[in-house]
């Protein structure tokens, strides 16, 4: 199939579009380098160095023949867009391509805006594109299961039955989103289920969890092709941060109690699960939700985890609590619905010492590199 991946040139979208590729796919990326640029702004990095994306697509033609075709543009740009819809006509759109971060989204006001003009625009922008250049085309769209919040209830895949006043309906289900980050992705999730209904887009929202780790087989063959990974206090997520602290000799920073409990995914499973919806289309006019995430945790059952692996390597390691810089709860009931993936042949890869242990590895070995202003949080929502 020609699949686009945008936001190839990022944390989960540079490993998909090596991973398509290597199946077969023809792929092309689309990337404004944004994410790039927000490092300079943050003074941060990847703790991984990362290559140019012409250095990364070409050491990858090198290495096993594959092209992937990269364009250089914002999805806000609406002529830009239709150019390349016009120019590839894809029969898959991978959307990874926001900014992602909850406390970046959290720094102001101009942040906030940024953040939901960026996200919002970029996607109603994907929606007409397909409408106008490529009608069947299938938009995988990346959510986040932090649309729904930490009911007091079961999370289901996207919808639930409700029973009121006698009469039964199956309708979205509520969301209770915790940052103008994730609120963003509510709004997408709402505009593009109205285009599914009037224009017969065919659309699958992913919601997907925390990821955590960087390596597939694909970035690991050399070391141009290795995949950024975030470790500060504003794109550093809660796993992945814990295992460079720990390398650093820095106490772990759970934020209050540690009950703020979550689904995760190892980056591996993300790129099967994108390649797994690729192979099964939504039907035209459906908005088709799947939670993508393999495993629930409380961010303290990570520190503990990390705390013994790193232990075990020698490494002393203490567990600190800081006050939570987020308005969440920290005890709460979580258990969310996942079968929808694994029906259609999802092997979740379960976070094993092993995993731990090789991401520790990589975090020992590039901690030259971090900046440790960066480690603390330090964006409050209150
Ligand atoms: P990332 O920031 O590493 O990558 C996003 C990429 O999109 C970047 O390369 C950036 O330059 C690009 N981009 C952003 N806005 C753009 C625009 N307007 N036009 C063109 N390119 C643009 O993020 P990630 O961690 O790879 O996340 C990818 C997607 O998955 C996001 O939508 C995110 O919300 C979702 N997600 C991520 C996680 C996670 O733990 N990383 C979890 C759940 C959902
Ligand atoms: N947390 C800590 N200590 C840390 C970092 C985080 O205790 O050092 C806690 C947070 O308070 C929160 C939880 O860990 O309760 C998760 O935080 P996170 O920063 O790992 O993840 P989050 O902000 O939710 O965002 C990340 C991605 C986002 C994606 C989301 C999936 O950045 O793009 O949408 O995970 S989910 O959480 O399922 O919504």
């Amino acid at each position: 199939m020609r699949v686009i991946v945008a936001g190839g040139d990022g944390f989960c979208g540079w490993p998909t579009a090596l991973y398509l590729s290597k199946r077969g796919h023809e792929v092309a990326i689309i990337d404004n380098l944004a994410r790039r640029k927000w490092d300079d702004e943050l003074r941060s990095n990847s703790l991984t160095p990362i290559a140019t994306l012409q250095e990364r697509t070409e050491r990858w033609r090198e290495l096993t023949g594959h092209n992937i075709t990269y364009y250089i543009g914002d999805l806000n740009h609406y002529d830009f867009l239709g150019e390349v819809m016009r120019q590839f006509r894809p029969d898959a759109f991978v959307h990874f391509a926001e900014q992602r971060s909850a406390p970046y989204s959290m720094v102001d006001r101009e942040h906030a805006v940024f953040t939901q003009v960026n996200n919002v625009v970029g996607t109603l922008n994907v929606g007409y594109a397909i409408r106008e250049y490529a009608p069947e085309c299938h938009l995988i769209k990346l959510g986040t299961m932090g649309e729904y919040g930490t009911p007091n209830i079961d999370i289901e895949e996207g919808y639930i039955e409700i029973e009121h006043n006698g009469r039964k309906d199956i309708l979205p289900y509520p969301k209770q989103p915790g940052s103008f980050y994730h609120l963003s992705k509510v709004h997408d999730s709402h505009n593009l289920m109205f285009m599914c209904r009037i224009w017969g887009l065919r659309v699958t929202d992913l919601n997907q969890g925390v990821v955590y780790g960087l390596h597939t087989e694909e970035t690991l063959l050399d070391p141009v092709l290795a995949n950024r990974f975030d470790y500060d206090g504003v794109f550093g997520t809660a796993l992945n941060r814990f295992l460079v602290q720990a390398a650093i000799g820095h106490d772990l920073t759970v934020y209050g109690r540690g009950g703020q409990t979550r689904g995760f995914l190892n980056i591996a499973d993300t790129v099967r699960c994108i390649e797994i919806t690729v192979d099964h289309p939504a039907d035209r006019g459906e908005f088709r939700v799947f939670n993508q995430f393999t495993e629930e945790f409380s961010v303290l059952d990570l520190a503990e985890k990390v705390k013994r692996v790193a232990e075990q390597e020698g490494y002393a390691v203490n567990i600190a609590h800081l006050d939570n810089p987020r308005v969440e709860k920290e005890e709460h009931y979580f258990h969310a619905k996942n079968t929808k993936l694994q029906a259609l042949g999802l092997e979740p890869q379960l976070l094993t010492d092993h995993v731990l242990l090789d991401i520790f590895q990589t975090a020992v070995a590039h901690k030259n590199r971090v900046v440790l202003d960066n480690v603390l949080p330090g964006v409050k929502w209150g």
